[in-house]
């Protein structure tokens, strides 16, 4: 491809310097040298390519995605060809494999190895970065591609005294390459992350006395490794784009099974049958193939957590080392939750003590040991499996000096401060992969830096195709990626705990949501809408396109979406009608839970055809702990007129009910295809003269019947309102539309705006119409849509709610206001941050109960709520 204009072009030495070795480093090496054809200059600190599996040379250094996933999906001859002997492959063996790249790609021509880029300064008028290394050379390039690891940086000088020491001091994070033999030797690890996880029982097995010094204990589980049986290789390698596929719609970016809903809705039996199942299962699934709310539940992941306490007492021989070894006070899978081989087993061996930090800290390391608050213990040797300054410590140590003379320490002196954590407000043409606030280590990570080389690559691409030379992240764009980050990062539990997801293991480091906790498919589709929309939320050049859609999205609300988006890419109108109808029916899932206080009964009523066909449908009725007569709020269900029911709508019923302290009818009526237009609204219409002619009974007051709905519940209420109003049909005090698809063919900037949705987009709308009218030549009956109407006045009072982000927002609003300039008191709200079916997030969105608070604020004013008084004969 053309390089940047040859004017820029001659401005730079290189047009991309690419920073590591790794599985990042080497990809963008690849992709931007082979593929897009730039210049490219790639450094590494290491003597060779490998990256983390360069440096970590432990014993019993490993994989822990099975190692099938762990690896590059970008090349199909590569996938092919490369055999994994073990199914949690070994380092040397993943070393081997990158070096394998590096050659087959012939990659290490662009390399310069050992040497370290130490400073990285932007020149503002020129658009270009001057790049400094330790080897003294400086070098001009267009963009920087950072690929210097999230685990690189490790923790050095944790404890007084340690050059003291007078045996030998190993880190795991930086392994002599000839190995150590450990031998007789009397042994200190301190650490029990997952690199001590790793190295302890390997070390026990030759040392002549270990002492392990753990400051938390960890929820690890069995890794299950095992030699890679003879078949597996050809049915992996000839299922690779279908396990690929799988591993992009997977929270965690591999092809585990999906999780049940929730650990919470099933009994304790079957619940322990799942852990059992999936405690041996190896990898990531006792997090994401158990159940889906063990990141966003405390009562749900207590259920997990003591599963594997009761795991290692089973384990562990010594009962006060089993319950040492338990963990406790932080909630499972809120650190990183390591995996093990006979690391519990290993404290049964007699050459093997544990030491509890917690309650008795190293003071210090002395010239033979290692000084706690409460002993002094003797070693020959000291092993370092502290840690890391995880995610920024590498960017920040790499000298980054953006626009203005900004250090990058500087701009995060509070944590650190992205767009999509690829790029960095007042950092231009810089990428950094699998950055800050990006799902980097819970993201399958060659997977993540194959999406982010190909986003930056993209955007390279971009950039150059336009004849620009400066592609950067507005600051409006970082921080509404800041507000998405943290609010996600709220909605789980990992911010209560104290890791270094959060950046808590590194004394004086802000405490930030490091990490994207949404899951990949939410990231992978917002970084998609970021692509399609002209890199959205990016300066290219002169050009800014706006932010895209996602970035608008309440943080709660995008966590909901990250949960639905597991495992199934396909789009609503993409469903079948059955499944369309069990979809919709799994919001039950994510409701808030139904209001114990209020009691409901069942009923029938005559629905349209009750006449010939004697048919009756089923109508609940809630009644509040209120006094009545109650007003009486008849409230149709959401669900394109195609699916949803009284069950969808039972938990948001009782919500209504309680907040507005009216009875509440809620009836099922006929549903697309099977029971055409005009079945539904002919239903509706009728379940509201049945709830006005029973309101009495039901404890209602018959002058107070307000007709509402959400949703395709809320066209048919607007309709149901104009045939109330034209057929001398009861008199209705007022109605609540909430998101209401107003017309088939609607043109709108809405429509516009938010194509797919999300969750319902524009086909899906289309679709309900054409389900429900049968024939799209309906759509002019007054019976179809509400603008249908030859006259809108004389309607009663109308609230029209209708959310931010929703293809059918515009037509709602235009209904409310064509209401209002027909004389009808009408209030049109909208609910920034919304979609369309937020009223069904309850469980994760806490503002749903804007919802409630509008609807009853609305019908107060209205004399229509059980404190507020007589009805005010609005008609
Ligand atoms: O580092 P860690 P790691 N006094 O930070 C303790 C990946 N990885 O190298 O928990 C006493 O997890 C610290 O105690 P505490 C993986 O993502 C993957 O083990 O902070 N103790 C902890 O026990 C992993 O999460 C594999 O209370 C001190 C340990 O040192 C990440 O790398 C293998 C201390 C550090 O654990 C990092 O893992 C290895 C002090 N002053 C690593 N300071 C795979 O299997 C720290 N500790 C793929």
């Amino acid at each position: 491809m053309q390089t940047t204009n040859d004017t820029a072009h001659n401005l730079t030495n290189v047009d991309v310097v690419v920073v590591g070795a790794g599985f990042a480093g080497l990809y963008a090496t690849h992709r931007l040298r082979n593929v897009l054809g730039l210049r490219v200059r790639s450094f590494e600190a290491g003597s060779g390519p490998g990256g983390t599996w360069y440096w970590n040379r432990y014993p019993g250094a490993r994989c822990d995605i099975e190692s099938y996933n762990y690896s590059y999906s970008f090349d199909e001859a590569l996938q092919r060809e490369w055999r994994w002997s073990e199914r949690f492959a070994a380092q040397p063996e993943i070393l081997a494999y990158l070096e394998h790249v590096a050659d087959r790609f012939d990659l290490r021509r662009s390399y310069t190895f050992e040497t370290r880029v130490t400073s990285a300064v932007w020149d503002d008028a020129g658009n270009f970065w001057t790049v400094g290394t330790d080897a003294g050379e400086k070098l001009t390039t267009r963009f920087i591609i950072a690929g210097s690891g999230v685990l690189s940086t490790a923790q050095q000088n944790e404890f007084p005294g340690l050059g003291d020491f007078e045996g030998d001091v190993l880190r795991t994070a930086a392994w002599p390459h000839e190995g150590y033999d450990f031998t007789g030797k009397r042994v200190a690890v301190i650490g029990t992350g997952s690199s001590g996880l790793q190295v302890i029982p390997e070390v026990a097995r030759d040392a002549a006395h270990l002492t392990v010094f753990q400051r938390t204990p960890q929820y690890a589980i069995p890794l299950g490794n095992r030699p890679t049986f003879a078949h597996e290789h050809d049915e992996i390698v000839n299922d690779y784009a279908a396990i690929r596929t799988a591993s992009r719609l997977n929270f965690v970016g591999a092809p585990y099974p999906e999780a049940s809903p929730s650990a919470l809705a099933v009994d304790e039996e079957t619940r322990k049958a799942i852990y059992d199942k999936y405690y041996d299962g190896g990898g990531f699934r006792m997090l994401v193939s158990t159940f889906g709310d063990l990141l966003h539940n405390k009562e749900a992941n207590d259920t997990v957590s003591e599963y594997i306490r009761d795991r290692i007492t089973e384990r562990v021989e010594d009962p006060v080392v089993a319950d040492l070894l338990s963990p406790k006070g932080y909630a499972y899978a809120t650190k990183r939750a390591p995996f093990e081989y006979g690391y519990f087993e290993t404290f049964n061996q007699e050459n093997v003590e544990l030491v509890d930090v917690q309650s008795t800290p190293i003071r210090s390391i002395t010239a033979t040991g290692v000084e706690t608050s409460a002993q002094h213990f003797e070693f020959d040797v000291i092993v370092m499996a502290t840690g890391f300054d995880a995610i920024t410590g590498s960017l920040l140590r790499m000298g980054l000096i953006g626009r203005n003379g900004a250090e990058l320490a500087t701009c995060w002196a509070d944590g650190p401060h992205t767009y999509l954590g690829i790029a960095v407000p007042d950092f231009p043409n810089l990428f950094m992969i699998t950055g800050p606030q990006s799902p980097s280590v819970i993201y399958n990570m060659p997977l993540a830096i194959e999406d982010h080389v190909e986003f930056a690559s993209a955007a390279i691409e971009a950039t150059l195709g336009r004849g620009a030379d400066l592609v950067e992240a507005t600051a409006q764009a970082g921080d509404a990626w800041q507000v998405l980050v943290s609010g996600i990062a709220d909605a789980t539990l990992m911010t209560q705990t104290a890791s270094w997801y959060m950046g808590a293991n590194i004394p004086g480091k802000p405490r930030a949501a490091l990490l994207f906790a949404g899951g990949a498919p939410l990231y992978r589709a917002i970084c998609a809408e970021v692509e399609a929309t002209g890199f959205g939320g990016f300066r290219i050049g002169e050009e800014t396109a706006p932010l895209p859609s996602s970035m608008l999205l309440d943080p709660k609300v995008a966590t909901v979406l990250g949960l639905i988006m597991l495992g199934d890419a396909r789009s609503y109108e993409q469903l079948s009608v059955e499944e369309q109808r069990a979809m919709l029916e799994s919001f039950v899932l994510v409701q808030a839970p139904p209001r114990q206080s209020v009691k409901f009964e069942e009923r029938t009523y005559p629905t349209a055809a009750a006449e010939h066909l004697n048919l009756h449908l089923p109508v609940r009725v809630y009644h509040p702990d209120a006094k009545g007569p109650l007003p009486v709020v008849v409230f149709l269900h959401p669900g394109g007129w195609v699916g949803g029911s009284i069950a969808l709508s039972h938990a948001p019923s009782t919500e209504l009910a309680e907040e507005l302290g009216a009875v509440v009818v809620t009836p099922s009526y006929r549903l697309a295809p099977e029971h055409p237009f005009p079945a539904a609204i002919d239903d509706a219409y009728a379940a509201v003269q049945w709830a006005a002619e029973h309101a009495a009974e039901l404890g209602g007051n018959p002058a107070r019947i307000v007709i509402a709905g959400e949703s395709a519940g809320a066209t048919l209420a607007a309709i149901a309102a104009q045939r109330a109003r034209d057929e001398n049909g009861p008199r209705l005090a007022a109605q609540v539309l909430l998101y209401p698809p107003i017309h088939p063919t609607a043109d709108t900037e809405s429509r516009r705006l938010f194509p797919h949705g999300p969750v319902v987009g524009v086909a899906a709308v289309t679709q309900m119409w054409e389900l429900y009218l049968g024939d799209l030549a309906l759509q002019d009956s007054p019976l179809a849509s509400p603008s249908n109407a030859s006259s809108l006045e004389g309607l009663p009072p109308a609230l029209v709610l209708t959310a931010e982000i929703d293809p059918t927002r515009d037509e709602a609003e235009a209904y409310g206001h064509a209401l209002a300039a027909a004389g009808v008191p009408t209030e049109v709200r909208r609910l920034d941050g919304f979609i369309h079916a937020t009223l069904n997030l309850g469980g994760y969105v806490p503002r749903t109960r804007e919802i409630y608070a509008a609807i009853n604020s609305f019908l107060a004013a209205h004399g229509q709520t059980a404190g507020s008084g007589a009805a005010t004969g609005i008609r």
